[in-house]
């Protein structure tokens, strides 16, 4: 179908989209009577070729999208960042409603179970509005063009065949993304096993016991879901939880806070263990699991199991065909102008590997449209603000207390509850989201710390359990980054929108004024 000359609102986008899923046909959108050759085709149309054709199209330039899916967006508002958001809100509810059964107005819910199989069909009977609306905004208000539903053939770094029609282009995107990398090991075909992606597509019973593979972010979000539903989970990994390759500048007291949170929630989580076979008659009856200090094994029962190691880029197809030059996990390499070693090939997003976050795909696609625009723009990826939730909202930007004291000899902190206070004793940090826990639970009510260099009083790290935080933590981190960076007596004289802890303006302002800067 051309839909170039029509103009197709929301509503109707919805309903195409779902019409489209069910076939092959592509959904074309292009510009005939444009004579100017493409700036660059974008081989995938998730947030970063998304973000990167706009930008470039912003700068004057002409882009193509080509994509596999019907819809634009990728696999975010498809399969992965929304519906996690949605699972870890109904994981939110459902912990205030456990701990406060029985309580103030909470009805008792001693036999709460939630049904994850309804949650699904909640999200999926809903993400059309979603991949409708990255349609129609990428058309009728950003002036994209697009070729959806086909997938796209790289003929040579200047020519892309799609939809039976071959596009030539000064420039090509690639930001086609990665794949869940399943464990090699026996089972993995039952009845019962699910990856982030076909927990979507293919759940279609009521879990009732689960065994999550894997210690990646994924594990720790999915999982606290899972089991906030009344649904026991086991976290299987082979090293602690959130010291994974996926995670950085993760502060040790956060990491206990968290961990330890999820484990007086009932979880249980096995760590130092690797997966030795998925077991069942066509359907999950246990996973075999082996204790990786001693050798010895023991089996869990369950009926679901949910894959939690991490993916891989999906980067096959350009190095056979373009020779791009690969890292050992088959990420694409790129410098920091998002090139490849392959002249006019760009590549963005997951595919040149972890972080496999939101602001790198749509920050490199940016940066790939600028340079191809002339501009030389650099984009370093490698420090970043990082989040991710249990039943709790985790937010961290800059050095962990650990590596702070590593590289400065003066390191102060500012933390909440103060180091050796019992959790338990003090209702602080509380905020927005904890006032609750803070009057009934203090020891649930959150974490915070500041990392400060006591010589220069700058501040180095900001870490959070708790709700509401992630927010300001783009901000820290912009005001962390900027040249000089941002000092506790800038911090502390910045105005606050009281009750806001999490933000770090009233404890920096409680010791500001020191000359001598010490521990809160
Ligand atoms: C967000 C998808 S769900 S995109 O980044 O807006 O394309």
């Amino acid at each position: 179908m051309d839909i170039t000359l029509t103009q197709t609102t929301n509503a109707q986008w919805t309903r195409l989209v779902e019409e489209y899923m069910q076939k092959s046909e592509p959904i074309i959108n292009v510009h005939r009577d444009d004579k100017r050759k493409y700036n660059a085709i974008f081989v995938g149309g998730g947030a970063g070729g998304r973000f990167g054709s706009g930008y470039l199209r912003a700068l004057g330039g002409r882009q193509l999208i080509a994509d596999r899916w019907p819809f634009l967006g990728g696999s975010c508002p498809h399969l992965a960042c929304v519906p996690h958001h949605l699972f870890s809100e109904a994981a939110r509810e459902l912990d205030l409603m456990r701990w406060f059964s029985g309580k103030l107005w909470f009805p008792d819910a001693t036999n709460l179970r939630a049904s994850i199989l309804e949650v699904v069909e909640l999200f999926k009977a809903g993400r059309g509005t979603a991949h409708a609306f990255m349609n129609w905004q990428s058309k009728e208000q950003l002036d994209l063009e697009y070729i959806l539903n086909a997938p796209a053939t790289v003929i040579d770094n200047h020519t892309v065949e799609v939809a039976g029609e071959r596009f030539q282009a000064d420039n090509l995107v690639l930001g086609t993304g990665a794949a869940t990398a399943f464990p090699n090991i026996p089972g993995t075909e039952l009845h019962g096993v699910y990856d982030f992606a076909t927990l979507i597509e293919d759940l279609d019973f009521e879990p009732s016991r689960c065994v999550i593979i894997g210690g990646s972010k994924t594990a720790i979000e999915y999982g606290s879901f899972f089991q906030a539903a009344g649904c026991p989970t086991t976290i299987v990994a082979r090293k602690p939880l959130m010291r994974t390759a996926s995670m950085h500048h993760v502060d040790e007291d956060l990491r206990q806070y968290v961990v330890d949170g999820m484990r007086k929630r009932g979880m249980q989580i096995l760590e130092g263990v690797e997966p030795v076979a998925i077991q069942g008659d066509g359907k999950v009856q246990q996973v075999t699991i082996r204790d990786m200090r001693d050798g010895s094994e023991q089996t869990l029962p369950c009926d679901f199991v949910f894959i939690g190691t991490g993916e891989r880029p999906k980067s096959e197809h350009y190095r056979e065909v373009l020779g791009v030059a690969v890292g050992e996990k088959g990420e694409i390499l790129v410098d920091k102008h998002m090139r490849t070693s392959v002249p006019n090939v760009y590549a963005i997003g997951d595919l040149i590997g972890p972080p496999m976050e939101m602001f790198k795909a749509r920050k490199g696609g940016v940066t790939a449209a600028r340079n191809i625009m002339g501009e030389s723009c650099e984009f370093d990826w490698t420090d970043y603000p990082d989040f991710l939730h249990s039943t709790y909202e985790i937010s961290w930007v800059g050095l962990s207390e650990e590596e702070a004291r590593q590289r400065y000899k003066n390191v102060v902190i500012i933390q909440m509850p103060p180091k050796g206070v019992p959790y338990a004793d003090i209702p602080l940090p509380c905020a927005e989201g904890t006032m609750l826990y803070a009057f009934m639970f203090p020891e649930l009510s959150g974490f915070q710390k500041a990392v400060v260099d006591g010589d220069t009083r700058r501040m180095l790290g900001f870490h959070h359990v708790g709700y509401g935080a992630k927010d300001a933590f783009q901000y820290l981190d912009h005001l962390m980054r900027r040249p000089g960076g941002i000092t506790i007596d800038e911090m502390g004289s910045m105005n606050e929108l009281f009750l806001n802890p999490e933000h770090f303006i009233q404890l920096s302002r409680l010791r500001a004024g020191s000359p001598d800067l010490r521990d809160l």
